[in-house]
């Protein structure tokens, strides 16, 4: 066997040996286990010749949260019963600065999902550049058809508990699936009264209350920012490409709106219930129906078809059998399956922009890979949302509010240089970029770093 061959052979023996432990550690939490796997494949090799991360177990330190925190959410609903939701917030990594990370409202939420989200966050903060760690929570509460007074029953009663655990310079939680301005803004509004301190413990905030203008839209905006980097580097552009786009909240509106702006076509929006699609291109002021649609009066998707006369709505389905240049799945984990993945490469698809958090199934990833379509991975493609709450925290510590202009400015920059880091840490030679690798070194190396300096904590 040659050196070369007997090497891999070796870090691919350490990898197999981790996983089975975090396996064995984490028994029934398959997407955590997912997400560690996928930067686990890629720091491992880059790890090899690095004997100091394997001494201080820096890896086997990564995939255990500092704390997992769990807890009763009691609320009654319009009729006057008593509802009980289970509360969580993981506090995974705080090397390189307080915990950060969104808060998800949604049936399926479990420990498993929260684990991943905020192992992932860890990396994807460090992308940004910003001092922040690692977090995520959330509670298994379904916000679909309650009411506005029900909403925010839930969320004071969840921040009853939650408030002793967070803190401006502890852990500064945002939004996620579910979560969105009405929620922060009832969590902001029980966080001082219980507390008496006016303090930017959460973001996401309203504008009003130190919220920073392009949050909103900086998940959606980044990931386009983000998409026409890698277009760029490979000497293409976002004109004229078709793109499918699945979810219709916060960040797939924004990334459609931002698409349309630098002249791509967006051929698709979904939710729960089936996907739309516009052979055309949605046009702005249908994006703003949908943002309308879904934002305020919570409706569902087939709406935009019965509305419009060139959007058709399709029932159950995922967008991924539709034609396009382009894709940014922004719902859910594992949306876009092995299958999907197949279909959209025989179909020509030749850039993947993960703006959901995980959403490609591994062998999505792999068939992805294999026929060389550019993949942008979720920790860098969908960091332009929290990199843009970190700088809501700046302007929140400072007591000052930056123009949207300096903003967007900011955001397209980081965007830019993240983009710019996954290349430094990604090529791998005759042009080609794994955006996967060089994400997760990129992100892992400041914060392994940082963890040695701490010593064995
Ligand atoms: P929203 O709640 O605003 O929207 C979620 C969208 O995804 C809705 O269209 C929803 O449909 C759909 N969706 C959610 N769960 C499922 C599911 N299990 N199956 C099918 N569709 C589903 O959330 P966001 O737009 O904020 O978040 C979307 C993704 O982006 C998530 O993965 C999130 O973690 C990630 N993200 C969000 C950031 C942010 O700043 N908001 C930052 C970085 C990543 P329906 O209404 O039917 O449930
Ligand atoms: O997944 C994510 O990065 C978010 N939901 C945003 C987190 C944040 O703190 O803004």
């Amino acid at each position: 066997m040659s050196k070369v061959h007997a090497n891999k052979a070796k870090t691919q023996s350490y990898l197999d040996r981790y996983m089975e432990g975090v396996g064995k550690r984490n028994p029934g939490e398959p997407e955590f286990v997912q997400a560690v796997f996928e930067v686990a494949s890629t720091i491992f090799p880059f790890i090899a010749d690095k004997p100091i991360y394997h001494e201080m177990q820096i890896l086997e330190r990564m995939a255990e949260p500092e704390r997992v925190i769990s807890f009763r959410v009691p609320w009654t609903d319009d009729k006057g019963n008593i509802r009980t939701n289970r509360g969580w917030r993981v506090q995974f990594n705080s090397a390189i600065g307080p915990y950060k990370g969104g808060i998800r409202f949604h049936p399926s939420v479990n420990q498993s999902i929260l684990k991943f989200l905020g192992f992932e966050q860890t990396f994807k903060n460090s992308l940004t550049g910003l001092p922040m760690g690692g977090g995520k929570g959330g509670a298994n509460f379904n916000p679909k058809g309650k009411s506005d007074l029900e909403v925010m029953r839930f969320c004071q009663s969840f921040v009853t508990e939650l408030y002793r655990h967070i803190g401006e310079d502890t852990d500064i939680p945002a939004g996620d699936i579910g979560v969105g301005g009405r929620e922060i803004g009832f969590m902001f509004g029980q966080y001082k009264r219980i507390t008496n301190r006016f303090v930017g413990v959460l973001t996401g905030k309203g504008l009003e209350f130190g919220g920073s203008k392009m949050r909103t839209e900086a998940t959606g905006y980044g990931a386009v920012f983000y998409l026409e980097n890698m277009l760029k580097h490979h000497g293409e552009g976002l004109e004229d490409k078709t793109v499918l786009i699945s979810g219709s909240g916060n960040v797939a509106t924004y990334a459609a709106e931002k698409a349309i702006h630098l002249g791509a076509k967006p051929l698709t929006m979904s939710d729960s219930s089936g996907f739309i699609h516009c052979a055309q291109g949605f046009t702005e002021e249908q994006v703003n129906w949908i943002k309308e649609l879904k934002e305020v009066r919570r409706g569902r998707i087939h709406e935009a078809a019965d509305e419009f006369n060139n959007i058709t709505f399709h029932k159950g389905e995922r967008p991924w059998g539709v034609e396009g240049n382009c894709i940014i799945p922004s719902a859910t984990q594992n949306e876009v399956s092995g299958k999907d993945a197949e279909s959209l490469i025989k179909n020509g698809t030749s850039y993947v922009a993960e703006a959901a958090n995980m959403p490609c199934e591994q062998e999505a990833i792999d068939a992805f890979m294999q026929a060389n379509i550019k993949f942008g991975p979720a920790k860098a493609v969908n960091a332009g949302g929290v990199g843009v709450s970190g700088l809501e925290m700046s302007q929140n510590s400072a007591r000052i509010a930056w123009e949207e202009d300096h903003l967007r400015e900011l955001l397209e920059n980081m965007m830019r240089d993240i983009h710019a880091s996954c290349v430094e840490y990604g090529s791998e030679g005759g042009g080609t970029v794994n955006y996967l690798k060089g994400a997760n070194i990129a992100g892992f190396v400041k914060v392994a770093d940082a963890m040695l300096s701490y010593g064995h904590v």
